[in-house]
């Protein structure tokens, strides 16, 4: 009897582990294979779900009007699911997110997920950094660590139902907290201590490990840093980082173009050195030219980069269907178009055939 115990026991934690193997030993082979050839999936944020002009039209894609396929990886956000509401901060329906992520499986792409949360204190957004307590209040206060874990049961509940045909989960990448380097979050480095940015994470883990989700795999993605102490400064820990990420963004048009490259090669110098040391992967978490008035932004200013430095992924932000200046890659009819399809040609660079 007591045999056959440790047999059952012996049998369920195989079970436990091969699922938990499952769906992110197949993201990370992805991810994998993809650094053995060189190569970078492309993303986009949001982009299935509206782009310049248009919003909800099921079966249409910036990137894929302009390229003729879809972005290796997609990028999307949880914002305001912290609430259980049926749609986040910038409108997309988490029911319509969860099919879409669905369907890029299927086509053989990743997932990426960001989160904008409001506070659970005062319930204000991510740029309200008014009250510098949020952080210490929600790590340290039983009050706040309820309202948080309140929280995140929702997103833990939403990447436990991400599931493929067959019902099995679908391995994605989540990188909370993000930007933290900066301050214009209400996580960010002014606005909280290390250890309390830490314990984010810290309790974010233990809570998702608590309901099951075993189909995430961690990004960390300090805005632009030019210093690695900077970078490494608020680190939670190898046990929580899967990738080392940066975001680092393109302003000033023309005359901050070298300004831009510089930076980018830098901080995908120390996410990638990081990542090394410790046999990670690295990418570029974030990026972009808003509104692209270099036309030839993607080939000559991004892909030297991607070239240099061989991130796993580069995620270039929305185009917002309501903002016509707030967009990242080209719509049909825009003078980049030429030079995108030129990028998304060149085999280093991963998009997705459109297999209808
Ligand atoms: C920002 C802008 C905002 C958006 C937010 C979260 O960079 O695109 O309009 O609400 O990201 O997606």
């Amino acid at each position: 009897m007591r045999y056959f115990k440790i047999l059952i026991f012996v049998a369920f934690s195989f079970l436990t582990f091969s699922s938990f193997a499952d769906s992110t030993a197949k993201l990370k082979e992805k991810l994998n294979q993809a650094i053995e050839k060189g190569q970078t999936y492309f993303g986009h944020h949001d982009d299935p779900v509206y782009g310049h002009a248009w919003v909800d039209d099921e079966g249409r894609s910036d990137v894929l009007e302009t390229s003729g396929k879809y972005p290796g990886i997609m990028s999307w956000d949880l914002g305001k699911l912290e609430w259980g509401d049926d749609k986040n901060l910038d409108g997309v329906s988490f029911e319509r997110m969860r099919k879409e992520v669905a369907l890029q499986d299927k086509r053989g792409g990743l997932n990426t997920f960001s989160w904008h949360p409001e506070n659970p204190i005062t319930r204000k957004n991510s740029w309200d950094t008014a009250d510098k307590t949020i952080v210490s209040q929600m790590v340290n206060t039983e009050e706040g660590k309820v309202a948080y874990v309140a929280q995140l049961d929702y997103l833990a509940d939403f990447f436990n139902s991400l599931r493929n045909e067959n019902g099995d989960k679908i391995g994605v990448i989540f990188r909370p907290w993000h930007e933290h380097t900066g301050s214009w979050f209400w996580w960010g480095a002014d606005n909280c201590s290390v250890e309390d940015y830490i314990g984010l994470w810290k309790i974010m883990r233990q809570r998702f490990d608590e309901k099951g989700v075993d189909n995430v795999i961690w990004a960390y993605s300090p805005d632009r840093c030019l210093d690695v102490e900077r970078y490494m400064s608020r680190y939670p820990g190898d046990e929580y980082v899967d990738i080392f990420g940066t975001d680092v963004y393109h302003f000033n048009d023309e005359a901050g173009r070298e300004e831009y490259i510089e930076n980018a090669l830098t901080a995908l110098s120390i996410a990638s050195q990081e990542a090394e040391k410790r046999g990670k992967l690295f990418a570029f978490t974030e990026t972009g030219l808003e509104s692209l008035p270099i036309s030839d932004w993607f080939t000559s200013t991004l892909l030297p980069i991607l070239q240099e430095k061989k991130p796993v992924y580069v995620v270039v932000w929305r185009n917002a269907h309501n903002k016509p200046e707030h967009f990242y890659a080209p719509y049909s009819g825009h003078p980049a178009e030429e030079t995108f399809k030129e990028f998304s040609q060149n085999p280093q660079i991963l998009f997705i055939e459109n297999s209808k």
